[in-house]
């Protein structure tokens, strides 16, 4: 599998739109906290990293992963930032408790995406155990929580975007 191969947290820092002039939430779930916390420092110093104002990340902590949407939706009534991110870490267990709670964060999120118009982003880990997580919490498959905030500024820049004349793409 191609993804097994890479660190996907390395990126072209110079495509990356500025994020001078935007606004993010950021929910993270408590469960598996080690790993959430350090999924959030990773996405919070990437938002910094590309011009994000601290004063313009809004930060909120809940419950559990099933608790993310209506945080996010919480977080959004309360600042309308111009894009969201939302971090937790499901670690399958001996029942199928995880299918049912990422199933409900990935319909919840869609859904809320959908309905306004801009991204929450799903930065929610999967993982069979604790080590696949913490390999993607800042270990060796980098940090979800970066990628979760490239994707947020990436979003919001769309969001603001006028889209005139043509424009060069590619990878
Ligand atoms: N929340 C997580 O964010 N990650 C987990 O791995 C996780 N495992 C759970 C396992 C069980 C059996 C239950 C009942 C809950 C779990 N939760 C987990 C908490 C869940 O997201 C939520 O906070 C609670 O179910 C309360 O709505």
């Amino acid at each position: 599998m191609a993804s097994a191969l890479q660190n996907l947290s390395q990126y072209d820092e110079a495509q990356i739109p500025s994020a001078e002039n935007m606004s993010f939430g950021i929910v993270v779930a408590d469960w598996n906290a080690t790993i959430t916390h350090a999924l959030y420092e990773g996405c919070y110093d990437t938002l910094i990293k590309h011009g994000a104002k601290p004063e313009h990340i809004h930060t909120m902590q809940v419950p559990g992963s099933f608790e993310l949407p209506v945080g996010a939706r919480i977080l959004n009534a309360r600042h309308n930032p111009d894009a969201l991110i939302c971090l937790g870490c499901v670690i399958k267990g001996e029942t199928n408790h995880n299918e049912y709670i990422n199933q409900a964060v990935a319909q919840g999120l869609t859904s809320l995406s959908l309905a306004a118009g801009k991204a929450f982003v799903f930065g929610v880990l999967t993982p069979n155990d604790e080590q696949q997580a913490l390999d993607r919490a800042g270990g060796i498959h980098g940090n979800k929580g970066v990628e979760a905030a490239v994707t947020a500024i990436r979003m919001a820049a769309i969001k603001t975007d006028k889209g005139s004349g043509k424009k060069k793409i590619g990878f």
